[in-house]
Order: structure tokens, then sequence, then C-alpha cells
């Protein structure tokens, strides 16, 4: 390929910020200078809340500081070093969520984001504003201007945002289901349909696959596009050796009756001859084993290293970024770029 390739990434938080950090540096190791040019993220807003008379858009944010450097990469959500005053005063006033923290630093976020979506701005515009501050690399996208935020359904009927489910009940409470309300009505954002028809390469970063991925898929535009754009569609994995590589995957994975492993997972995106997503599955070297069997859904499985902390030196932030690196460099190749 000559040229700066066009990549789009489909992310959600923690697994999709890493996974955005690894393609950059795999276009800078390239020697893409314009990485902002070459690579587009579509990031999921179904997590999107407001608390306390703020919009938070965690994996919008998540994605923001990570690419920044200004993420705190141990906790996963928020800013690096951030202090609790006005979170402690909130707690006293008796807003908010007492289980809810919200950084100094990070409110700026969440009350810049705020007067300008009162201005009238989308969350389009907002995002590119907030993009400015910082040399991401990136373009960052948000799936949709439409607020649709996550429900989780439970078996009694009871109804949960889906931020008081993950981070009050931990995912403890089976979901029943999990629904995104006034999505069908919803359209893509500005941008993403045509980012997508445009790609040189389309990657589904590891993110959760049915409150990340799913709902940017369930936006309307956004499956018919990527069902017609002609670049590759690699996916990666975010089960490793039967388990999630972090967060709760697996209980929203077994809510909607699919097993935790990396074939099932294949197996929900589906292959694109049978009118799925895939064209090919990055699965981890423990999950060798089931190759054959995304193999035989029509997708070509590809095993590679998937592990993009190090599990011996966790705080190892050189050796996360190589692996990292090398991840995105797996998926670049896997696509053909
Ligand atoms: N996660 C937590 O587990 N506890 C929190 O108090 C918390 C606060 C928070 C504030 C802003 C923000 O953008 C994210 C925050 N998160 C918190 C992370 C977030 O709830 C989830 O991890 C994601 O939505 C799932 O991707």
């Amino acid at each position: 390929m000559t040229g700066t390739p066009r990549i789009v990434v489909l992310a959600g938080g923690v697994g999709g910020s890493r996974f955005v950090l690894g393609v950059r540096g795999a276009l800078r190791a390239r020697g893409v200078d314009d990485t902002a040019a070459a690579l587009t993220v579509v990031v999921n807003t179904g997590d999107d809340i407001w608390l306390s008379g703020v919009r938070l858009q965690p994996d919008v944010d998540s994605i923001t500081y990570a690419l920044a450097g200004v993420n705190d990469a141990e906790r996963g959500w928020g800013r690096q070093g951030d202090s609790e005053r006005v979170n402690h005063e909130l707690q006293e006033w008796g807003a908010g969520w007492p289980w809810f923290t919200l950084g100094d630093l990070d409110l700026g976020t969440h009350l810049a984001r705020t007067g300008w979506l009162r201005e009238g701005l989308t969350p389009t515009d907002v995002l590119e504003r907030m993009s400015h501050r910082w040399d991401l690399g990136a373009r960052l996208l948000p799936m949709t201007d439409t607020e649709v935020d996550t429900i989780v359904v439970l078996h009694d009927g009871t109804r949960l945002h889906f931020q008081e489910w993950w981070t009050r009940h931990r995912a403890t409470l089976a979901p029943a289901r999990f629904e995104n309300p006034g999505i069908e009505a919803a359209s893509a954002a500005p941008g993403v349909a045509e980012a997508i028809a445009e790609a040189d390469a389309v990657l589904l970063a590891p993110s959760n696959p049915v409150v990340s991925i799913g709902p940017i898929l369930a936006v309307p535009g956004v499956r018919e596009a990527l069902c017609s754009t002609p670049a590759p569609i690699v996916g990666v994995s975010p089960i490793i050796g039967g388990k999630v590589v972090r967060g709760m995957a697996d209980v929203c994975l077994t809510a909607i009756g699919v097993e935790t492993s990396a074939a099932a997972v294949a197996a929900l995106y589906g292959s694109r001859a049978s009118g799925g997503l895939l064209d090919t599955w990055l699965l981890a070297e423990e999950d060798d084993a089931l190759a054959v069997d995304v193999a035989g859904l029509g997708i070509r499985p590809l095993v590679r290293p998937l592990w993009m902390t190090d599990a011996s030196a966790p705080s190892s932030l050189s050796a996360s970024a190589e692996r990292q690196t090398a991840l995105g460099e797996a998926a670049l190749a896997a696509a053909g770029v």
C-alpha cells in the first residue's frame, strides 16, 4: 500500500484504549507521521450518563486520556494523579452516587463538555474540540450524537443504569438483558459511515462485545457500513484462555446466551461470508485449539500473542507499550495493511 493507510477501530473503554494505543504505536513504527489522518476511532457512547448535572462519557474519556498519556492506567478510568475534593463535597451534599467517584481533573472535562453541549454543540463537535488539547494522534468519533444510555434489566424486571450495575454492584446481579432505549431512532455520528466506507482496514478492538462493541453495531447505519465496506474487517478476541482479559464481559456474554470463549465471540460477530462482520479473527496462543472452530465459521483464524499488559510486571509501562504495539502491528498485518 502506498500513502497513508486509513484505519478505523471500533472501541470501548479500557481494552479499547490499550488497543488504540497499540495501533497508533504500530503506525508510528511504520513511519506514518500523521497518525491522526490514518487512524479513526469510533467510540462506544452507550456507557454515558448524566450525573450531578454533568454528562459523563467514560469510554470517550478513557481513550482520550490514554492517547494523551494522562490516564490512570492502573485503575483504567479517570486521570492520573487526580484528587477528589469536589467529589467529597458532592458526597457531603448527598449529590451524585456514593459509590461513584468523580475526580477533580476529570470533572473539569465533564464541565467543559456539558457547557458546550448546553451551548448547542453536538457530541461530535465537543469531541473534536476536546481532541485539540493534546496531540492524540487519532481522530475520535462518538458512535452517535444521540443519547443512548445502556439499561440493564434484571430477571425480576428491575431496570438499572449500566453504570450503577457495573460500579455499584460490580456486575454481580444477573442481567436478563441489556437495552439501549432509543437506539433504533439514532443514526451514526457524522463521519462514521464515511470513514468505514473509505477505510483500508476496520479493526474491532478487544472490548466488551456486548456493552461496548454491541451498542456501536446497533446504531442504525453502522452495521450496514461494515457489511458494504471493501475494507477487510479484523477482530481481536477479548477472551484469552476462556477468561475475560479484564472487566466483567463474561457476565454480559452469559446474559445474551454466549459462552465465554474466543470462538463463541467470533460466532457472535459472524463471518462476512454469511452476513456477519468478520474476515479475520485474532485469537491468543492459549486458544490455539479453537482456531479450527473459527475456521469452521468461515472466518480466518490467526493465532497471535494477545496480552497487552505484562502479567509478570503489571506496572511495567514500557513492556506493556511494546505488547500493545505488537498487537496493533499484528492486526494491521492481518488486514493486509
Ligand atoms: N468505575 C468504577 O468502578 N468506579 C467509579 O467510581 C468510576 C467512576 C468513573 C468516573 C468517570 C468515568 O469516566 C468513569 C468512571 N468509572 C468508574 C469507570 C466506568 O464506570 C466503567 O469502567 C466503564 O463505563 C466501563 O467501560
